[in-house]
């Protein structure tokens, strides 16, 4: 014992004070998280934020960016140095968020630790970023989060053992110091609980019969998780998997499936060469894009209609017991749940909100605007399980993409929605533009612009159900008569300036209107967006550098 005690090193360092974590945990530049202590300040914060972890399990892995190795044997030997008794770390040092979620649930882990910045850019020049995730998969809840932020601006050292790198690439067993280190295949935990839900020998007939799937990994880490479930396992085409060696700079591209960086899909889908389902994933393989041949699938429209059609889905056969939705994806699921006589949530943005209502099993589908949707199976949102949920209901219903979302539509009528993002704007302006707002919300009740007429106008604030915690300022949103929305919200998620994004939503109920572009339809919202906050005077910005 006393030789091994005599490994740990106990490491002075100052503080830094910019590691409050975001959205979606600490998100930087590479370049920050590569100075020296930076990384482990914060890793020795998330332990010391934790309580009766030692001789329990910590699971460790990366989307694979750049310093994602480094940051992995650190992240080892402080977990050894104070006191986890076992440490698992998928092969390469990869796995992707739900992969992870999985793994600390199967394995019934303390929690486990995510090196990834997502969607975000990867490479020396570009970004990382690192969250903890608590026992039941998820991310850390706000008071966890807090608490490792407020560790971080106080810290004086921390622990770690003197010892040389493991092996990330060989499956099995090492030590490291006091602690068992299992490197694991990434893939299979994950893959039997995907064969567990859905209905792979009738997706794997559809394949046989013809179908036709582009899945871009994006060089990002759903890779290998692709190829072994829709090539191995389901026996889509080779070839059917694109970009699919996860990549630590992801081959220069920017991982984030929309239709932007993922615009090569779409026009593919548009075309007549389209196969029967175009599709990704991000950096981290938590969000997914759907494009069937000719029909794009918002990813709030997503939501609503893989909640109407669970019930299609093995392991959702009894139905699903309701539906959460962040604050500013559109109102097309709460259609749904009316309809199936089920709850419907509005939490901020970001998973770690619906955790505890998955828990609790007040629902069973989640979603967001921002490409992600999930399901009580882990609690983190999934990336491939939303495009097996979409293979399993093709199967089911024997109808195209298209076909499925006219149907919706017509059953429950169209939300039109679009988000437009301000990137990187200057962090002054973006201020001063949330206090004029802020200012002028009690006035804009009973406002008229054009045909609109402001019903209600707040800052939205969530009292999480489950436990009581309060979260405030979570969004301007305008709320108009007839059920069109504006919301505005600051990212936080970004690594430069700040991001502004605007959603924009309008209810349609009729069949007839139901082909109009998405901007269009959108025309006197997206005005009515400038007038109210004057983006242009606050940004500099005469249009939105992303349209989704
Ligand atoms: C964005 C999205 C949000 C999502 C978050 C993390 O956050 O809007 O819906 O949960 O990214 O997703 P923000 O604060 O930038 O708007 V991921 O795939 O980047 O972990
Ligand atoms: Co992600």
């Amino acid at each position: 014992m006393s030789l091994l005690l005599a490994e740990i090193h106990t490491v002075a360092t100052k503080p830094f004070l910019d590691q409050r974590p975001g959205t979606s945990g600490l998100r930087k530049k590479t370049k920050i998280f590569q100075q020296p202590h930076y990384l482990a300040n914060f890793v020795q914060s998330i332990f010391a934020s934790l309580e009766g972890f030692e001789g329990k399990t910590l699971v460790v892995g990366g989307d694979g960016r750049f310093f994602n190795r480094e940051a992995i044997q650190i992240v080892i030997r402080m977990a050894a140095a104070n006191g986890f008794d076992e440490i698992l770390v998928g092969r390469g040092g990869i796995l992707s968020t739900p992969a992870a979620s999985a793994v600390i649930r199967a394995e019934k882990a303390f929690g486990g630790i995510v090196l990834s910045a997502s969607h975000n850019p990867g490479g020396p020049d570009a970004d990382f970023g690192i969250k903890y995730n608590i026992s039941n998969g998820g991310p850390a809840p706000e008071k966890i989060t807090e608490a490792i932020f407020a560790h971080s601006t106080t810290i004086e050292s921390y622990k770690i053992i003197e010892a040389p790198d493991v092996d990330l690439d060989t499956l099995g067993e090492t030590r490291v110091g006091g602690a068992k280190v299992r490197i694991i295949d990434p893939v299979a935990i994950y893959q039997a609980l995907m064969e567990s839900l859905f209905d792979f020998p009738a997706i794997a007939r559809m394949f046989k019969h013809g179908f036709r799937l582009k899945f871009d990994a994006m060089s990002a880490v759903t890779g290998p998780y692709a190829k072994a479930i829709f090539e191995e396992a389901l026996g889509a085409a080779k070839g059917s998997v694109m970009n699919g060696e996860p990549l630590p700079d992801f081959g220069h591209h920017h991982p984030d499936p929309n239709l932007v960086h993922a615009r090569h899909l779409y026009d593919l889908a548009m075309s007549d060469a389209s196969p029967d389902l175009c599709a990704a994933s991000d950096g981290d393989g938590d969000r997914n894009l759907i494009i069937g041949r000719g029909q794009f699938v918002t990813p709030s429209d997503s939501l609503a209609i893989i909640a109407a059609n669970a019930h299609l889905a093995p392991g959702y056969k009894n139905g699903i017991a309701g539906i959460a939705r962040s604050m500013p994806t559109s109102l097309a699921a709460d259609r749904v749940a009316e309809k199936l006589k089920i709850g419907m949530y509005e939490t901020p943005t970001g998973w770690k909100f619906f955790g505890n209502l998955l828990d609790a099993g007040k629902v069973t589908i989640c979603g967001e605007e921002s490409a992600g949707a999930g399901s009580n199976h882990v609690r983190e949102k999934d990336g491939l399980w939303a495009i097996l949920m979409w293979l399993n209901i093709l199967a089911a219903r024997q109808q195209s993409v298209r076909e499925i979302v006219r149907a919706h539509w017509a059953e429950f009528g169209r939300n039109y929605y679009s988000r437009h993002d301000y990137e990187e704007v200057a962090s002054e302006g973006a201020e001063a533009l949330f206090a004029d707002l802020r200012a002028k919300l009690p006035t804009l009740a009973g406002q008229t612009f054009g045909a609109l007429k402001v019903e209600a106008a707040d800052d939205f604030s969530y009292v999480d159900p489950v436990d009581g915690s309060v979260s405030k300022n979570q969004g301007l949103r305008i709320l108009f008569a007839g059920g069109s929305r504006i919301v505005y919200r600051l990212s936080g998620t970004g690594t430069a300036g700040a991001t502004l994004r605007v959603y924009i939503e309008r209810y349609e109920p009729d069949p007839a209107k139901h082909d109009l572009e998405t901007q269009d339809a959108l025309a006197d919202l997206i005005a009515c967006a400038e007038k109210i906050a004057e983006i242009r005077r606050h940004t500099g910005r005469d249009h939105p550098s992303v349209i989704t």
